[in-house]
């Protein structure tokens, strides 16, 4: 066909070379917009705005993504279950490569999960878990060993009592969110560590929800039942802890000095009211899981095998240390 045309005439040989230009262009097009179309489109439900440990998260998980060429489709829930679940079946409707969401709750996530695994949507877990009866729904968790941390916490207050020689401390907690695997498992390993020392008495957990005012108005709360009785402050994350600080000051007493102040995040703000001595000790539990999310999603596109576990490294900061160089913290 092409040989005809192209002897036929002049007006032949032009329409040739425009149809071979048409096909090259179209071709090249094509794989140019292959190479423009995103390697991975990952879809990401972050659970909230509510502390400074979650805006680290939210902004790593957007670098790391932008960095890796990975097309972030990010919905927050505003702390809403419901608006999760609603995000993740937009997720699968849209047809996403891969799921990630960091559930703010551990239940009551059967039903979509099943529903993205039926779909073929491999689903990964950052920060937080889900618990759930049902087998192979989830393929990777990157996150805390909240458990550890709570150790950490109780092992610090431990070697505390030591150094003060003291006979015994009474202790109150201001939890997070309730049902949430942070919550849940800082409380159990905190509570489990100190069990075993005689010395350590709870007189009070209550729910600060991870939120600067809640953990204000739970510390006033504490101050009016407990004021002076109180020796030490457990609180699972900076903000509520930085809520409360105030309030202790308030009511007269010097924080880190009459009261001893737990906290865990690891946050620059905790760091340096610790480095100002109204801290005792911050645990440290990093936000920046952007790198392993984007690794282990592209994995998985390619059907290639994850750990079902992912633990990055922590420690903690305390008023044993010198941290006059300790690095920013970035979050
Ligand atoms: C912990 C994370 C918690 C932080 C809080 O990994 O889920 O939620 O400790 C945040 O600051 O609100």
């Amino acid at each position: 066909m092409f040989e005809s045309l192209f002897r036929r005439n002049a007006g032949g040989r032009i329409a040739c070379l425009l149809l071979v230009f048409a096909v090259l262009f179209c071709g090249c097009a094509e794989k140019e917009e292959q190479e423009d179309s995103p390697a991975l489109l990952l879809g990401f439900s972050q659970l909230g705005t509510e502390s400074a440990w979650r805006s680290g998260n939210t902004r790593d998980i957007e670098e790391k993504a932008a960095a890796s060429g990975v097309s972030l489709m990010l919905e927050n829930a505003n702390r809403k279950q419901e608006n999760q679940i609603a995000a993740i079946r937009r997720f699968i409707a849209y047809r996403v490569d891969v799921i990630a969401f960091s559930p703010i709750v551990e239940e009551g996530w059967d039903n979509v999960l099943v529903e993205a695994h039926e779909a073929g949507i491999p689903v990964i877990l950052v920060d937080r878990e889900v618990n759930t009866e049902k087998k192979g729904l989830i393929s990777c968790h990157i996150g805390a060993d909240f458990y550890k941390e709570g150790v950490m916490a109780a092992e610090y207050l431990i070697r505390k009592a030591d150094s003060l020689g003291a006979d015994e401390l009474r202790i109150v907690e201001i939890t997070g969110t309730e049902d949430s695997t942070p919550m849940r498992q800082r409380q159990a390993g905190f509570m489990d560590t100190i069990e075993k020392d005689g010395r350590m008495v709870v007189l009070e957990s209550v729910n600060g929800d991870f939120l600067k005012s809640r953990g204000a108005e739970c510390m006033r709360y504490l101050l009016e039942e407990y004021g002076e009785d109180i020796d030490v402050v457990f609180s699972h994350n900076d903000e509520m802890t930085l809520g409360a600080l105030p309030e202790i000051e308030n009511a007269g007493y010097e924080p880190g000095k009459d009261m001893i102040i737990i906290s865990i995040d690891g946050g620059q703000e905790a760091i340096d009211v610790l480095r100002q001595g109204k801290i005792n000790c911050v645990v440290e539990c990093t936000p920046m899981l952007g790198r392993e999310l984007m690794e282990t999603a592209k994995k998985l596109k390619a059907g290639e095998k994850v750990d079902a576990k992912i633990h990055p490294k922590e420690g903690y900061f305390s008023d044993e240390m010198d941290l006059r160089q300790l690095a920013p913290r970035g979050y």
